[in-house]
């Protein structure tokens, strides 16, 4: 069967089917007319960077083994994945950035709709900044650290304000090496800099940079944007939620966001549950209106609101397909272009938000902190208006229960406020290691086979995960975050969560979000006084296919994180670099990538990593 061949999912291969009859053209149908894919690219042979190329390297060593410019393939391999880590991370950080500035207009008093609304967070965060909080009001602070953060992104510091959350001893690899970033913008602009013809022609102190470009996000970018979203929206606590598709109601107004930023979400959901527009949905005939998520703008409001989650990355078109979309409000990141074309038959209507994304058949409505809260509502208004156009509707399953809201503050504070019981459960056995499994779908793997297969065996074997981005999504879909999944881990798993009343796959976010597992790692690698490259953990992106992904495996893999990637990234024309990434960085910075697509693999591979850390700390 075609559609299990694309997807795990019970929906996925049902509105595949509808997809077809319909005859709406899908990511997988597009995937598969761009086969063969060039050869040179996926091995990061070639070179567009100037216009005395295009430019590429035969891997078979007949043809040219140099570009225009002189360039060889390590370097032409490592160039490219330098600007892929760099746009990486240029997306997360100018994510954070906006954040930033809501703050500051909030701080202003012109964000009307917004608020500070974890206060202790922001004196927290505001005295890591070296901003007292005696005698000031919340505002006058949040204007300080609004500053401050934007300093970060800046040139005039030498260290990011956040690194000194890392372990002391990562801090010093970090020194040794020189790879602590400096600026947030600033790496990037170097990185690009550096890529440029004629500039870093060595490939070991491009990959370098890329490091600490990496770090610039997800020690400063990213966590800025998940602390400002804690504190502006509030610090997620765990709340039950619904997945898949099944979350759309056949009698409810249906409204989809999707996107990254929950500074639009969070004013669309404040807009779905006022009063008056209640009533005007009921009016139309309409038993509600039913906000729903897809990918990480999802991810934010299931995280701090419990609100339902309609499915990741390579669900995003299919939901059109139900026809029960009233209207889909996007912002920015993993939007696919297609998606105007899909929504076009149907009644759904697709809303633009942002200034800097715009997409082919949506409608453009422009998103500000000091109009966001209104145009949500003429928004949400206009969805409910679209109602009465519904065609034929078809949802086909029914929801699958799920916990989300795993922030470090509630995992630590479940354990009474310290790490030491989860310490203690790792010094028994009882848990053997934790996993952060991260990251896409890509129509290379069949949908969540990855993240599912990969989950399920290290639960199986004791082994906790936290999840964030699309692959969150995936196991919620499996049943993995269900509150009787406790069921499906190994004996001493099984006791711990049953125990606490968590799953065995803790929901930690968003993508931005993959920042908490950096500050959890950091609280047990403190807890024990060690770094965390020692710590008996993981990270794996088994179905990754994004820039921002790379960035995140990166700044894991400089944190002293083991990753293992599921789809390959376009490095194997250059062995050099190839060794370095697998092998070489163990010696760099106590951690290394691997690749390896078939997730039970990936699971054995993860659980020999995990063993063998146990057996370095004498457990
Ligand atoms: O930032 S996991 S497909 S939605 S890039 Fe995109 Fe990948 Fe999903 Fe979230 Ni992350
Ligand atoms: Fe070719 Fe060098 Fe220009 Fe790349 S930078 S396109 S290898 S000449």
């Amino acid at each position: 069967d075609t559609y299990a061949g694309r997807t795990i999912t019970r929906d996925g291969q049902l509105l595949l089917e509808k997809a077809e009859k319909d005859r709406v053209e899908t990511v997988w149908d597009r995937f598969e007319n761009q086969l063969p894919q060039c050869g040179y690219c996926e091995m990061g042979l070639s070179c567009r960077i100037c216009v005395m190329g295009p430019c590429r390297i035969d891997p078979f060593g007949e043809g040219p083994q140099k570009g225009v410019c002189g360039a060889d393939a390590d370097i032409i391999v490592a160039r490219n994945l330098c600007r892929m880590i760099a746009a990486g991370a240029a997306s997360h950080s100018d994510h954070g950035r906006d954040l930033i500035e809501v703050l500051d207009e909030v701080a202003k008093g012109k964000a009307a709709g917004y608020r500070i609304r974890d206060a202790e967070k922001l004196k927290r965060v505001a005295s890591e900044y070296g901003i007292s909080s005696d005698g000031k009001d919340d505002l006058k602070i949040a204007e300080q650290l609004a500053y401050a953060m934007q300093e970060d992104f800046g040139t005039r510091k030498k260290a990011l304000t956040l690194l000194r959350r890392a372990p002391a001893k990562r801090r010093q690899v970090w020194d040794k090496l020189g790879i602590a970033p400096r600026g947030i913008d600033r790496e990037t602009a170097e990185m690009m800099h550096r890529t440029h013809m004629g500039v870093d022609n060595n490939w070991q102190s491009l990959l370098l940079q890329a490091l600490r470009n990496a770090l610039s996000d997800g020690w400063g970018g990213s966590m800025i944007a998940t602390e400002l979203s804690d504190i502006l929206f509030g610090t997620p606590k765990p709340a039950t939620t619904a997945v898949n598709v099944g979350v759309l109601k056949k009698d409810q107004v249906n409204i989809i966001v999707h996107g990254h930023n929950p500074v639009v979400s969070e004013m669309v959901l404040l807009a779905c549950r006022s009063e008056d527009l209640l009533q005007l949905a009921a009016s139309k005939g309409a038993a509600g209106i039913n906000l729903a998520g897809v990918c990480c703008t999802g991810n934010e409001l299931l995280m701090r609101s419990g609100v339902a989650m309609a499915g990741n990355h390579l669900t995003t078109e299919l939901v059109l397909t139900t026809g029960a979309v009233d209207m889909m409000i996007v912002d920015y990141q993993c939007i696919m272009p297609s998606l105007g074309t899909v929504a076009a038959c149907y009644h759904t209507r697709m809303v633009s938000t942002s200034d800097k994304a715009r997409f082919p058949g949506m409608e453009h409505r422009e998103f500000h902190p000091d109009n966001a809260a209104e145009e949500a509502r003429a928004l949400v208004k206009e969805a409910i208006e679209n109602f009465t156009n519904r065609g034929e509707v078809y949802i086909p399953v029914e929801p699958v229960n799920a916990v989300g809201g795993f922030s470090v503050e509630t995992i630590l504070g479940a354990l009474g406020g310290t790490p030491q019981p989860l310490i203690d459960a790792l010094k028994s056995g009882t848990i053997r290691g934790a996993v952060g499994i991260v990251g896409c779908n890509n129509p290379r793997i069949r949908q969540d086979f990855g993240h599912v297969t990969l989950a399920k065996r290290l639960i199986e074997n004791d082994i906790l995960v936290v999840d964030t981005g699309c692959a969150a999504v995936a196991t919620a879909k499996a049943g993995f975050k269900a509150s009787d999944a406790a069921q499906m881990a190994g004996p001493g798993l099984r006791g711990i969560c049953s125990a606490l009343g968590i799953p065995p796959v803790l929901h930690m976010g968003s993508c931005v979000d993959n920042v908490r597992i950096l500050v959890l790692a950091s609280a047990l690698a403190n807890a024990l006084g060690t770094d965390i490259s020692d710590l008996p953990i993981a990270g794996a992106a088994p179905e990754w296919y994004s820039e921002k992904a790379v960035a995140i495996g990166a700044y894991f893999v400089a944190s002293g994180v083991y990753t293992v990637l599921g789809p390959m990234p376009p490095v194997t024309g250059s062995m050099n670099v190839v060794k370095l990434l697998t092998e070489g960085l163990q010696d760099v910075v106590g951690a290394t990538f691997s690749v390896e697509p078939d997730p039970e693999k990936a699971a054995l591979a993860i659980r020999r990593h995990i063993e063998e850390k146990r057996r370095g700390l004498g457990l």
